[in-house]
């Protein structure tokens, strides 16, 4: 695959450009689900003509937010539940950069949650990634809020009495404009899925289902995945809320049943980002901010002031 570099001269691209040149320590166990979306970014992310220089991974905390030690993109490992706003920030900042944000259910659904409900009812155009492995990995298996009813680990002995959350159907009703659900298993499909949600101009936020052989052996890792878009029997319109609302309910009723239903749920094509509305409002300047900031001297001079006046 090819792409332009920063000075505009066509170059071809390589997944390898992705593996950083010095080989981090490794921090993810034997077959854990995370170096499925780690092989999955890499392939997708030449194949849509990304060099690493143009992309931007924001990582929350926990096993998931590694994510960027073994990516060479530019990267910013945030705090638990936070890599959304750190995520918008970089994008309004900086409309060109490719933003992928990441980060465990526990991270994104439990402490980050009122980030992920807001980012997507304001569609930010960002590529939302969450690891969902149904327990806390990096903190040794407690119940998470992807956790199954009945769930037992040593925060919850006796089994969770509650009701696990519905990732589907609360992106869709918040308002993301691309909904998907992969999985660390599917890797054809999953990396397909992330193609399409990094090229989609608005949030889009894919489910990625990722197993934790370490912390939550009973996982339904390794039962019969169906592609919603391959099978027959689960024909409905992509583009239409209503019937997505309807095939997001069947499938969080069944997910911990047996059979797993994995695709692309929903997308709205017509919906504009955050970025395109504010510029439409004139809240938001043609060139990027972070250029526009480069460029002007007197900025630049009030920064060293103002570190001057804090040493
Ligand atoms: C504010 C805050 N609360 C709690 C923690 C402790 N903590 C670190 S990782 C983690 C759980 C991570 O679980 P999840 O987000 O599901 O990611 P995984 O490790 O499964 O990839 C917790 C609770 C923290 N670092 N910061
Ligand atoms: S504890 Fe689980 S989620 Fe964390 S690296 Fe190990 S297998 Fe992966």
């Amino acid at each position: 695959m090819s792409a332009f570099n920063a000075i505009g001269e066509e170059r071809e691209i390589d997944r390898d450009e992705f593996t950083p040149g010095v080989e981090p320590q490794p921090t993810w166990c034997p077959g854990c689900g995370d170096f499925g979306v780690l092989k999955s970014l890499k392939q997708a992310l030449p194949e849509v003509g990304k060099t690493p220089e143009e992309v931007l991974t924001v990582t929350g905390i926990g096993c998931s937010g590694k994510l960027n030690s073994y990516l060479d993109t530019y990267g910013f490992h945030t705090i638990h539940g936070r890599s959304l706003p750190v995520a918008r920030a970089a994008k309004l900042a900086n409309p060109e950069l490719e933003v992928i944000a990441a980060g465990g259910d526990g991270d994104g659904y439990g402490i980050g949650g009122n980030h992920w409900i807001h980012t997507a009812r304001e569609n930010h155009d960002i590529t939302y990634i969450v690891f969902n492995n149904e327990i806390f990995g990096l903190t040794k298996g407690q119940t998470s809020p992807t956790s199954p009813k009945g769930h037992k680990s040593k925060t919850q002995p006796s089994g969770s009495a509650k009701m696990p959350l519905r990732p589907l159907s609360m992106s869709l009703n918040a308002g993301a404009s691309y909904v998907a659900r992969t999985a660390a298993v599917n890797p054809n499909q999953a990396k397909e899925i992330i193609k399409e949600a990094i090229e989609h101009d608005g949030f889009a936020h894919v489910d990625f289902l990722t197993q934790c052989p370490t912390w939550n052996k009973d996982a339904r890792q390794y039962v019969p995945y169906i592609d919603v878009q391959e099978s027959d029997d689960y024909d409905f319109d992509v583009t239409d809320r209503r019937e997505a609302a309807e095939m997001m309910h069947e499938t969080e009723d069944v997910l911990n049943e047996g059979t797993v239903l994995t695709g692309r749920y929903y997308v709205d094509e017509d919906r504009p980002s955050y970025t395109e509305e504010k510029k439409a409002v004139g809240e938001l300047p043609d060139e990027p901010l972070a250029e526009r900031y480069f460029d002007d001297d007197a900025e630049w001079e009030r920064s060293y002031d103002l570190l001057d006046r804090h040493k």
